[in-house]
């Protein structure tokens, strides 16, 4: 077998954003484009020799190619195993898990998440830790400068390694072991769960419906809720991943998950809906005719997680990304337990979770997880709801309900606006910035300015400072504004506006969310100007 060593220059903009590198599959598929990032990535992690790692992702289009590239490439550079799910399929969970589970090296996911699939849609690449975790600022920063000094990357030439059939191969020296992308995680949530809780419910007549939209958890879904669980056929629907899942965004929430939302609507529905993304690590919850925001979502779980076994004697204490809601908060602080807020993106929970400081986190855009992984895992926040409902044996309005009485409820929505020109999108956040201080006292769309500022982060654990992770706003009697940019589209910018407020007494239960934060989603367009700046009035996300 022939090692080359090819030349190569740097390429532009191979920063990694918030989840690993994200680009248009085409400039993936550019010569020299992933090897260039792959080979920086040795370089921020010291060199793979001797190393083994984990290797899969959410099977989209261009990723059996890239698997071949990687593993020809590590390979090249001395590393000793890889250890890949079948057809290089593997949930971005599943994949956090065996890199636990194995004590590997740590691992590569191949996902862009819920973005698009296809030759003209997305794709990326994300390193992740040994501790199963993305790879922290200071790894993705060694990476990105990498980027910028690379001369050449070291390959071998090589048949492709058979990645459908089971068992060890060999590429050269090191050794491809082909994994069931399924059994490891299955058994894993087996442990953490009441199956026989939640089995039980099944067999007595409970019904749902999960949607993996053409992506990752199909199969992990029909192993665990109709085989392990005993759910009826069917029950997983859109259960094969398709390469471009099957044309569509699997991102679920309301927009893109509308199928789900139907099947959830009027007559005759399941007592139970869930969704979830490409890669597997987000989630949606539905009841019939309801929705549960993410933030809801989390802070329901946080109350109950006791009711599962692996939580039973309570949680060490609770994190959530800074623009995700305070309802978190106020069950944290009722059951006296630590809650700290960082900056979006799963990466800053590690540290929190290695260190023992907190057993769940999540973030407002439908992630949620556990110290069970490092990662947030969206059949696992499926698998938490039906074990709380089977211990409960509350439905999910009632529980949602019985939340909001015990704890209050915050009006909680997000608006993107995706495709903004990212020069004036930049200027825009520069004026609001240099505007944030004279902000307090002022009075917006009849609510009063209480506080403004740019939030920065200082790792309690080992004290690295993120800083410039959103611009907020504050407003007497606990309303808030959040403005981020996204650090994962691949076209222009998208400007996320998060809007929250607190709910009153009995107002609290049956209110729309969108319309009990209009005031607030007014003063956002007046603080930030977003008309002037993006031209734009609606969003085309509201989640
Ligand atoms: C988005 C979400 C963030 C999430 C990230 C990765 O980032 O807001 O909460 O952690 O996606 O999720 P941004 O920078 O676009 O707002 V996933 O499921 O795409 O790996
Ligand atoms: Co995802």
């Amino acid at each position: 077998m022939d090692m080359l060593t090819i030349e190569t220059q740097p390429i532009d903009g191979q920063k990694p954003g918030t989840s690993g590198l994200r680009k248009k599959t085409r400039t993936f598929m550019e010569p020299h484009y992933l090897e260039n990032f792959v080979e920086s990535i040795w370089a921020g992690i010291g060199g793979v020799a001797g190393k083994t790692l984990v290797l899969g992702g959410d099977g989209r289009y261009f990723s059996p190619e890239a698997a071949q590239v990687i593993l020809r490439m590590a390979a090249a550079s001395g590393a000793a195993r890889v250890i890949v799910g079948r057809n290089a399929l593997l949930s971005t969970p599943a994949a956090s898990n065996l890199i636990r589970k194995r004590g590997t090296d740590g691992g590569i996911i191949l996902s862009a998440s819920h973005n698009p699939g296809g030759p003209d849609e997305d794709f990326g690449v994300k390193f992740n830790n040994a501790n199963g975790g993305p790879a922290a600022e200071d790894v993705t920063g060694r990476i990105f400068d990498a980027t910028k000094t690379i001369t050449s990357y070291k390959i071998v030439e090589a048949q492709d390694v058979d990645l459908s059939d089971l068992g060890e191969h060999k590429l050269g020296d090191m050794v491809v072991e082909v994994v069931d992308p399924v059994a490891d995680y299955a058994d894993l949530m087996e442990e953490l769960f009441d199956f026989d809780a939640i089995r039980e419910l099944i067999s007595n007549g409970f019904t749902m419906r999960f949607d993996a939209m053409h992506a990752v958890t199909g199969p992990y879904a029909k192993a665990i809720l109709e085989g392990r669980l005993g759910a009826a056929g069917g029950t997983v629907v859109n259960a094969e991943p398709k390469p471009d899942f099957a044309g569509g965004h699997p991102d679920p929430n309301p927009i893109w998950a509308k199928e789900l939302v139907s099947a959830m609507s009027g007559d005759d529905t399941p007592d139970f809906g869930a969704a979830s993304d490409g890669d597997g690590d987000r989630n949606m919850i539905m009841g019939p005719d309801l929705y549960v925001t993410p933030s809801d979502s989390l802070a329901v779980l946080a109350a109950n997680a006791h009711l599962a076994p692996a939580y039973e004697r309570g949680l060490a204490g609770v994190a959530r990304s800074m623009p995700t809601s305070r309802a978190l908060d106020v069950v944290a602080a009722r059951k006296g337990m630590e809650c700290f807020e960082t900056p979006t993106g799963w990466k800053f929970f590690g540290n929190l979770l290695d260190a023992g400081r907190i057993t769940l986190c999540g973030e407002e855009s439908a992630g949620t997880g556990s110290d069970h992984v490092r990662e947030k895992d969206g059949l696992w926040a499926v698998l938490l709801w039906l074990n709380i409902l089977a211990r409960t044996g509350k439905g999910v309005r009632e529980l949602v309900h019985d939340h909001w009485a015990e704890y209050g409820r915050n009006f909680y929505t997000r608006h993107d606006f995706e495709g903004v020109d990212a020069d004036r999108a930049t200027e825009m956040f520069d004026d609001l910035r240099s505007r944030l201080d004279g902000l307090a006292g002022q009075e917006v769309a009849g609510r009063r300015i209480e506080e403004a500022n740019e939030f920065s982060y200082e790792d309690p654990v080992d004290g690295s400072v993120a800083r410039q992770q959103g611009l907020r706003v504050m407003f007497e009697g606990g309303g808030r504004i959040v403005y981020r940019l996204s650090g994962t589209g691949t076209v222009g910018a998208t400007l996320r506006v998060y809007l929250e407020d607190v709910g009153e007494g009995s107002d609290a239960k049956d209110r729309d969310a969108q319309e009990a934060l209009d005031d607030i989603r007014r003063a956002a367009h007046e603080i930030a100007r977003i008309e002037h700046y993006t031209g734009r009035t609606e969003p085309d996300v509201r989640a």
